[in-house]
């Protein structure tokens, strides 16, 4: 090991990922949810698990909980639970995809019954966050039309900006509301928050506390995301981002398994911009299912195909970069970047790892610890905790 290479990517040491409740409960397809030996029966047992993903990664320091998925009577023994294991609670998810009465909508349902229950929803959200510790409320509207004509576009935005002033009217001084975009689905002909422009616009009408979650598998192919990055980072209005792959819809698979080349030109644009340093504030979060793989090990390897993005992206030759762009020299700063996405950053990480008092190799300690058959035999049960039926 290097003094010099470890110096090179030190930044790493403080970069923390948030993990989701919801990886680690049972999930699948619209088609069939599989059950998986082990799964948390509780959300302490969620927490249980992803305390275990910081254990051997020492990088995912908060669990996001979704309400009402992660409902418990006392969230002030769920924190005091996932400060003994580690982990603190980290964003508070709302939910308004689940519900009979959200069928038309529910921030922007024209029925203002409806409305305000929605609403009511999210403020109890708030409370959760003040007993759990949590600083961030983090809102993905499913909100939508599938025909021409259903409700009017223009009346559905002024609900929602109603809507959404309500909540924001809720929080405290140190919280932050961060509004997430999806360009389809459940709706296929309107979505009220179909991409980071609504989100903006919206957050730029509430004020400072209102940033933009940027989801990752939430764009249509071909969209240029660390563009959007970009943009955001220069407003200050990038609040969190949703990490995961997509091949063709919201796939929700393992962050960096479909295209870890753009999950190299995302970090690039990040650590560019010096926004993985903590100060920045942004979250970077998980937001994925393990379907058909096992779950934790899943988390562990996502964590580690961010860590290598980020690692790449701490490689970059800043100066020759300037330099070779400055210059014109299209293939020299285009070479820049590549040199450093070609390499092989997984010794230096090791080497991280270890200077930290972690294995080197999160996914052998975690086979090596016992937990997984652990798991399987002591939680008979484990029930259907999440997304995905
Ligand atoms: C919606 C979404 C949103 C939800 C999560 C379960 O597709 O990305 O973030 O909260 O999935
Ligand atoms: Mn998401
Ligand atoms: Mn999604």
């Amino acid at each position: 090991m290097t003094t010099a290479a470890l110096q090179d990517i030190s930044a790493l040491a403080d970069f923390g990922i948030e993990v989701p409740s919801w990886a680690y409960g049972n999930s699948g397809t619209r088609f069939k949810v599989f059950s998986t030996p082990g799964v948390p029966r509780t959300p302490f047992e969620k927490v249980a698990d992803a305390a275990e993903v910081n254990r051997v990664t020492g990088a995912a320091p908060r669990v996001s909980l979704h309400i009402p998925w992660d409902y418990v009577d006392d969230f002030g023994k769920l924190a005091a639970f996932a400060a003994d294991s580690g982990v603190a609670l980290g964003a508070v998810n709302s939910n308004v995809f689940q519900d009979d009465d959200y069928k038309l909508g529910s921030l922007t349902n024209s029925d203002p019954r409806i409305r305000a229950k929605a609403v009511a929803h999210h403020l109890e959200c708030i409370d959760v966050m003040r007993a759990t510790g949590s600083k961030v409320l983090k809102l993905w509207l499913p909100d939508g039309t599938n025909y021409a004509g259903q409700d009017s576009i223009r009346a559905r935005q002024d609900r929602l900006a109603e809507s959404l002033q309500e909540i924001y009217a809720g929080l405290d001084d140190d919280h932050r509301l961060l509004i997430e975009y999806k360009f389809f689905e459940p709706y296929f002909y309107t979505t009220d928050i179909p991409d980071w422009g609504t989100s903006l616009l919206h957050c730029l009408a509430l004020g400072d506390k209102a940033q933009v979650v940027l989801d990752t598998g939430h764009h249509a192919p071909g969209t240029n995301i660390e563009f959007i990055v970009t943009q955001l980072i220069r407003q200050n209005k990038l609040g969190a981002f949703d990490f995961n792959s997509r091949n063709y819809a919201d796939d929700d698979l393992i962050v960096g398994a479909a295209d870890p080349f753009q999950l190299f030109r995302i970090m690039h644009e990040i650590v560019s911009a010096g926004a993985h340093l903590p100060e920045s504030g942004i979250n970077f979060m998980l937001d994925q299912c393990h379907n058909i793989e096992p779950k934790i090990p899943g988390q562990i390897r996502s964590i580690m195909n961010v860590q290598e993005a980020t690692a790449k992206a701490l490689l970059v030759d800043a100066v020759a970069l300037d330099e070779a762009q400055l210059g014109g020299d299209v293939l020299g700063a285009h070479a820049v970047l590549m040199d450093a996405y070609n390499t092989d950053v997984r010794g230096l990480l090791g080497d991280l790892r270890e200077s930290k008092g972690i294995d080197r190799d999160p996914v052998a300690a975690y086979a090596r610890s016992g937990y997984a058959e652990r798991i399987e035999s002591e939680r008979i049960g484990g029930n259907q905790a999440s997304w995905g039926a």
